[in-house]
């Protein structure tokens, strides 16, 4: 049962809806344009909507046994406790979505073990999660991605049970949604496989022939789990891949006593990239990976960089023009959210006075000022202004993201604006 139940806003709603009036007005300025100049642009606000203002907690379904490592593999994900470890009394009643918050995020989870219990009568609790409620659960929502878990050391023991649940689970999501989820099959507790006291996070205090022989087995049950997906046609065609991890973690009154995970970023890493545009900055805000976190900042400060540039070499009065501004504030605010951090506006400009990117800003606008100039020699004068809101906007995400995620001084975030600003 998670701890904390409250569902944390993905993003404060007043922010939100700030950053939809500014992308509203933005489409409704591209209206006054030839449609071949302002498709690219409209194509970007789309992407940028997704990514920040539809942004919603992932959900996953859980498919696995008792046991087989669901409540660690969600405190894995957010590298806390937020899940009660252990042998837990199956839910009774409604099987439901739950959520699973630290305070930098959701989860939405569907444990949907009552679907491969409920065929076995001799689970005592079979009967505790009803497989209608499941199903009714996945009609309800559809997730973005099913994880499969199974103990490495069960992987040979038969898992046709698993698999038709897991067909079931697909298939339910897809007559609703039209969607079929892709699957993750993580094989849990690597770590206890033979050689057992040969440490896989920590490989190199290790004899590399027993390490050798260790992530040899791992490769072995991975293949076997990856056989018996591709001999069923179905499942095949929805499985992403098979991963062995260690999801293990101890913890002694809510404090980390032990991390013994394992490859668990290169999990992260195929859930990120599996996840539909509106869960990846959620997940990546999480899971507090800072690969992640990048990934997605890059992405936001293209796609602002190329609205701006699109707006910019448009000719449109220069009121309008304001919008590039509130765009890179919008920018600063989003990456440091990302990062984990809640930004005012007022903060936000700050940030862009304190790496002088407010001068650059300044100079589109004198450059739109010449408006005479786009007159005169149309496309000339825009190519110029939307060359330089594209490149201060590109500085600006960079030195976010310098500053933010990757934590270097103002100084340093300035130097990284400076530099990307020279390089044209
Ligand atoms: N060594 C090792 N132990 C693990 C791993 N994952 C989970 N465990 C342990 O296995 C036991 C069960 O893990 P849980 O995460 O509670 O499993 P679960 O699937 O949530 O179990 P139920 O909620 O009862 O269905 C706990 O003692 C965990 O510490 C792993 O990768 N390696
Ligand atoms: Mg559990």
């Amino acid at each position: 049962m998670p701890t904390n139940l409250p569902i944390l806003d993905p993003m404060s709603q007043p922010l939100q809806s700030q950053i939809s009036e500014v992308l509203q007005k933005l489409e409704t300025l591209l209206d006054r344009v030839p449609e071949s100049v302002a498709k690219d642009v409209r194509q970007e606000i789309r992407e940028f909507r997704q990514l920040l203002v539809e942004t919603r907690s992932p959900r996953f379904a859980l498919v696995g046994r008792r046991g087989s490592g669901k409540s660690s593999l969600i405190n894995a994900i957010f590298g806390r406790k937020v899940a009660e470890v252990g042998h837990e009394k199956a839910q009774t009643g409604e099987a439901t979505w739950w959520p699973y918050s630290s305070d930098m995020g959701t989860l939405e989870i569907l444990d949907t073990r009552g679907l491969q219990e409920g065929s076995r009568p001799d689970e005592a609790d079979a009967a505790a999660s009803p497989i209608e409620s499941i199903l009714n659960a996945l009609k309800e929502k559809s997730p973005d991605l099913i994880l499969f878990l199974i103990k490495a050391t069960e992987a040979d023991s038969g898992i046709n049970h698993d698999l038709e649940a897991l067909t079931e689970i697909s298939k339910t999501v897809e007559k609703v949604h039209n969607y079929r989820p892709p699957i993750l099959v993580v094989a849990t507790h690597c770590d206890t496989l033979e050689p057992k006291n040969v440490r896989l996070h920590q490989p190199e205090d290790e004899d590399p022939e027993d390490l050798n022989e260790k992530l040899e087995r791992v490769k072995v049950i991975e293949n076997l789990l990856k056989t018996k997906f591709e001999a069923d046609p179905y499942l095949k065609e929805s499985l992403i891949t098979v991963l062995g991890v260690s999801s293990y973690q101890s913890w002694k009154n809510d404090v980390l006593r032990s991390d013994e995970r394992w490859r668990i970023d290169e999990l992260l890493d195929y859930i990120f990239n599996e996840l539909p545009k509106e869960g990846k900055l959620a997940f990546a805000r999480l899971s507090q990976v800072r690969t992640l976190q990048e990934s997605i900042a890059n992405r936001l400060t293209k796609v602002v960089a190329a609205i701006c540039g699109g707006i910019a070499a448009v000719p449109i009065p220069l009121g309008d023009i304001i919008p590039i501004t509130s765009l890179q504030i919008t920018l600063i605010i989003a990456i440091a959210y990302v990062a984990g951090r809640q930004l005012s506006q007022d903060t936000a400009k700050e940030f862009l006075t304190a790496i002088g990117a407010t001068i650059s800003a300044g100079l589109v606008l004198r450059e739109l000022a010449r408006a005479s100039v786009k007159i005169f020699f149309p496309g000339v004068g825009s190519a110029v202004s939307a060359g330089i809101a594209t490149t201060a906007t590109l500085g600006i995400g960079r030195a976010a993201i310098a500053h933010f995620i990757q934590r270097k001084s103002i100084e340093k975030a300035k130097a990284v604006f400076d530099g990307e600003r020279s390089r044209t």
